[in-house]
């Protein structure tokens, strides 16, 4: 079903550490071996994506000669070049190696720190190199176990130097480069500065140039946290900070699981998809960034089963998208929603020109207003526009 084919235009991107991941967990050796990114990008590009995200050590090792380092970009841009595949996020990789035991940015270890910026530097300048729009901040590492040995105040502090710096050297140098924090709650840290949306979205107010930064919010990452990731992805976008998704499936508070899109909590993925396709029930604003995939191919598949579930991700997002499509045009739907007084929300409180002191003269809202109907009666028939929604998802419809 063509449908059901990811195309070019539905900006889907897949990291390439995901089909890359060796399969290696906490209490177990890899089950795979490691993927060639040439490889990775044709058989990414078969599938049907419009772009491929990476860390810098997805291409070359930590400390690598300048040659590798040049050969392995070489590699990636005559892959890109002959797929048509687009780099269409770069991150840098400030927690793997031992160095950044305490993190990067926010070391209690100035030089480290140091040596991270230095790092993010370089790959800043690949980042412009390769015309990658939007460069992601996972802070992973940025975090304690240990309340007595983190001074969070100062960390916080650091954190906002080294953005403000990231900054500074992308508009100094006259690249076109937007930053994307990722939230995380904890993992591997036990816990992880700027954990949620939120936070993120807080702190990118205290920066000295707010308007390049925006956030990569993950659904598995917001969810971690017991939060409603559609949610989260809505407030971003009001805020006019939804620059990039780590779209991917998590089933309840517990380790990151990084499933294949939908595999978690299904409801809201469905909703989610809502969302960026279509706005509020009036419309509104949507999500025209790549929709990203960050999920692991569980560590007990082999690369048939690697290739089949970044699959997966696309398939899963189009039948979401077709079938909230169906929702959304159901006239039972329709009725329902409007019975909800779902789109009465988007009228303002107050009547155009209307004070709070008309409000106060306004008997009819307090003085006159009958608040006792709503005992036993009143109701909005959220279930019943739920059970729809469900149906619809379920294919009942
Ligand atoms: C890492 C993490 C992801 C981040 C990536 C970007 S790397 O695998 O789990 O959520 O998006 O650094
Ligand atoms: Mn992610
Ligand atoms: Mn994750």
């Amino acid at each position: 079903m063509r449908a059901l084919t990811p195309r070019r235009e539905d900006k889907f991107s897949i990291g390439l550490w995901t089909v890359g991941w060796t399969a290696r967990d906490m209490f177990g050796s890899p089950t795979r071996s490691p993927v060639d990114v040439v490889e990775a990008i044709e058989r990414l590009a078969e599938l049907g994506v419009y772009g491929v995200s990476f860390h810098e050590e997805d291409l070359f090792p930590f400390g690598c000669a300048e040659s590798e380092r040049l050969r392995a970009v070489e590699r990636l841009r005559e892959a890109l070049a002959s797929t048509g595949v687009v780099a269409s996020m770069l991150t840098t990789n400030l927690f793997s190696h031992p160095v950044f035991k305490d993190g990067g940015f926010t070391s209690n270890d100035r030089a480290v720190r140091r040596f991270a910026l230095r790092k993010v530097f370089r790959n800043i300048d690949l980042a412009a190199e390769l015309g990658t729009p939007v460069y992601v901040m996972w802070g992973g590492r940025e975090g304690s176990e240990y309340d007595s040995a983190k001074d969070v105040l100062a960390a916080l502090q650091r954190y906002r130097e080294a953005a403000n710096l990231m900054a500074d050297y992308a508009v100094d140098n006259g690249y076109q480069l937007r930053f994307a924090i990722e939230p995380k709650p904890n993992e591997p840290r036990g816990d992880i500065l700027l954990p949620t949306v939120g936070h993120a979205l807080a702190f990118i107010d205290t920066l000295e140039r707010p308007d390049l930064f925006g956030v990569n919010p993950e659904t598995g990452h917001e969810q971690m946290a017991g939060l409603n990731y559609m949610h989260g992805v809505a407030q971003a976008l009001d805020h006019g900070k939804l620059f990039h998704v780590d779209l991917n499936g998590q089933r309840g508070i517990k380790f990151d699981q990084d499933l294949v899109f939908g595999h978690g909590d299904i409801a809201n993925a469905f909703s989610l998809v809502d969302l960026l396709e279509h706005g509020g029930p009036l419309g509104g604003p949507c999500y025209t960034g790549v929709k990203n995939f960050d999920y692991k191919p569980s560590r007990t598949e082999d690369m048939t089963g690697v290739w089949e579930s970044a699959a997966f991700n696309m398939r899963m997002y189009l039948l979401l998208k077709q079938r909230t499509e169906a929702f959304r045009s159901d006239p039972e739907v329709i009725e329902a929603m409007s019975a909800a007084r779902v789109a009465e929300l988007s009228t303002p409180t107050l009547g155009e020109g209307e004070t709070y002191s008309d409000l106060i003269a306004d008997r009819s809202a307090y003085e006159d207003f009958d608040a006792q109907s709503y005992f036993g009666g009143k109701g909005f028939g959220f279930v019943r526009l739920n059970q729809l929604a469900l149906e619809h998802l379920m294919g009942a419809r």
